[in-house]
Order: C-alpha cells, then structure tokens, then sequence
C-alpha cells in the first residue's frame, strides 16, 4: 500500500507502544555511508569481512583504521531531518521506544531519549582486557588505543557472529511484544535479529509502517509503505 501519511500519523499517535527501528538508511542522509549501498566499501573492503572479532584479531590496526575512518567522517556530520522527526515522534508520543542498528550516536544527538542502540556505539571504546568501558570522540584516535590496564582497546560495537548484549536484546523483545505499532526506516532487512522485529511486531498484532527508498524482504508483511528517502517521509509522518 502506497503512504498514507493521515491514517499513519493517527495510527501512530494514537498507540500505545510505538516501536520504531531505524538503519543506516536514516543516516545516509547526513552522509554516512550505508553498509550494502555503493558507498558501503572501504579500500575494497566490506563490512562483513571487518566487522568481525576474526578480522580484529587477525589484524588489529587494519579494523582500527576503518573505524577511526567513519569515526572522523561521522564527527563531522550532523543529524538530519529523519532524525529530527524521530526525536519529535518521541516528544509527542512519551511511550515510544526507539531501537537503532546504527553506531553513529545521530538520535541522541538529534534529541531522541532512551535510545537502544541494538548494535553499540562507535564513541565508545571496551578493553578487550578488563572490559572496562570508555567513551571516547577522539578524532584522529591514536592508534592503537590502551585501557588504563594497558589492554587493548575495541570500538564497543556488536560485530558479526557476537551475540547482542542481553540485557538491550531483552529490552527489545520486550517492547516489540507489547507493541501496536512499528515503523521500520531505512533498513534492508537483512542483519538479524533485528530482520525478524518486524515480523515479531505482526505476531504480537501491531500496525506495520515500512519507509525505505527500495524494497526490502520485509515490504511484503507492511500496512503501508512509503517508499521514499526517509528525511522526507520521516518529516510528514512527525
Ligand atoms: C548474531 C555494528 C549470534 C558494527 C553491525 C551467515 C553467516 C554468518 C553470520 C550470519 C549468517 N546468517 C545470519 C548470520 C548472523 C549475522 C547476520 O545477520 N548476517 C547477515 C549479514 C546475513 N548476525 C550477527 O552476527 C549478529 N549476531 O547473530 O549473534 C550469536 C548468538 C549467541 C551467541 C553468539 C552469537 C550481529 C549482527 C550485528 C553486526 N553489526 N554493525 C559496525 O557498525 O561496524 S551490522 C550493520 O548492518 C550496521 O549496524 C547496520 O545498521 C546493519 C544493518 O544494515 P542496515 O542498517 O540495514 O544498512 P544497509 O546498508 O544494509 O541498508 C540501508 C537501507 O537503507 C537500504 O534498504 C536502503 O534502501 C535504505 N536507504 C538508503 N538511503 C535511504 C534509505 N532509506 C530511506 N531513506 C534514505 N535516504
Ligand atoms: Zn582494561
């Protein structure tokens, strides 16, 4: 079903647990390059193959260097109006959870409250010693960075083949239960768990809102898609 920002807003305001999932399409638009877009490859890498304690471990400088890359590229941009919108959906709307795949720490920024970062945050660092935690905007950072304990420090950020923190995991799965509505933006739909949100959030009988500039292997299941760039559908929705 083509938008249908009326009875989408309605819907959306008068829930009661709105859930929305965000992914790197709500980003693009500040220009942080997506995963799987034309833009997602670094030195002809993907980010299947440096996302991964494999790769870390095999070559700790390499992954170091492709995240202080995005690290400086994100410093220097700022939240867009998808991000806006969602941190206005979030005022008007006091109940709404907000799940995000991305590390780039744009809703916070934009004003969003609570946000839970379903894959972790690029501004923090955890030793793979100590596992103590830091947050950490160095930009250039020096490479490679040490915990006070002298340990190796990682971005902490959930990459492929590590299991989502529990306790954000259980946080999610506890809200997209309860939830009446779901709107899903600027994901493709293919990096689990969060690919099967939408479909726990149709079990659990919630209305189901897809905005994403193509298709994706979640379009089928949506009440209705907007198929558009998310700062401008975001905007109207808000
Ligand atoms: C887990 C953090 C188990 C790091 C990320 C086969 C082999 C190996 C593994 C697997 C496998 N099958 C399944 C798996 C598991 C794997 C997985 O799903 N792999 C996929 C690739 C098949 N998942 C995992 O490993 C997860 N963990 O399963 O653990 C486990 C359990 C217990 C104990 C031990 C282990 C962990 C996954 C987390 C990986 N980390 N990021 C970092 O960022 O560096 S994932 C990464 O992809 C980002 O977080 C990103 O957000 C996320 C998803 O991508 P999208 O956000 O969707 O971005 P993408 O570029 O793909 O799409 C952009 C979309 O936006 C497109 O649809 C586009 O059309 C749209 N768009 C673009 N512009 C706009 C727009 N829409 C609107 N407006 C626009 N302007
Ligand atoms: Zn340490």
């Amino acid at each position: 079903m083509e938008g249908r920002y009326d009875e989408v807003r309605d819907r959306l305001y008068s829930s009661r647990n709105p859930v929305v999932l965000t992914g790197a399409g709500v980003s693009a638009e500040s220009g942080v390059p997506t995963f799987r877009g034309e833009d997602g490859l670094w030195r002809n890498f993907r980010a299947e193959e440096l996302a991964t304690p494999g790769a870390f471990a095999r070559d700790p400088l390499l992954v170091w260097e492709w995240y202080d890359w995005r690290r400086q590229r994100i410093s220097q941009v700022k939240p867009n109006p998808s991000h806006i919108a969602i941190a206005q959906m979030g005022t008007r709307h006091k109940n709404l959870t907000l799940i995000t795949q991305n590390v780039d720490g744009l809703h916070t920024l934009a004003g969003s409250k609570d946000v839970l970062e379903l894959h972790g945050n690029i501004w923090r660092l955890r030793c793979t010693e100590c596992g103590k935690v830091v947050e950490n905007r160095e930009v250039p950072l020096k490479l490679l960075p040490r915990c006070v304990c002298g340990g190796l420090q990682r971005p902490d950020v959930v990459w492929f083949g590590e299991a989502i923190p529990g306790d954000v995991l259980s946080e999610c799965i506890e809200r997209i239960e309860r939830s009446d509505f779901f709107l899903v933006a600027g994901t493709s739909g293919v990096v689990q768990p969060a690919a099967s949100f939408a479909g726990m959030a149709k079990r659990a009988g919630a209305f189901l809102v897809e905005v994403n500039t193509d298709e994706t292997p979640l379009s089928y299941m949506m009440d209705v898609r907007f198929s558009g760039r998310a700062g401008e559908v975001l905007p109207d929705l808000a």
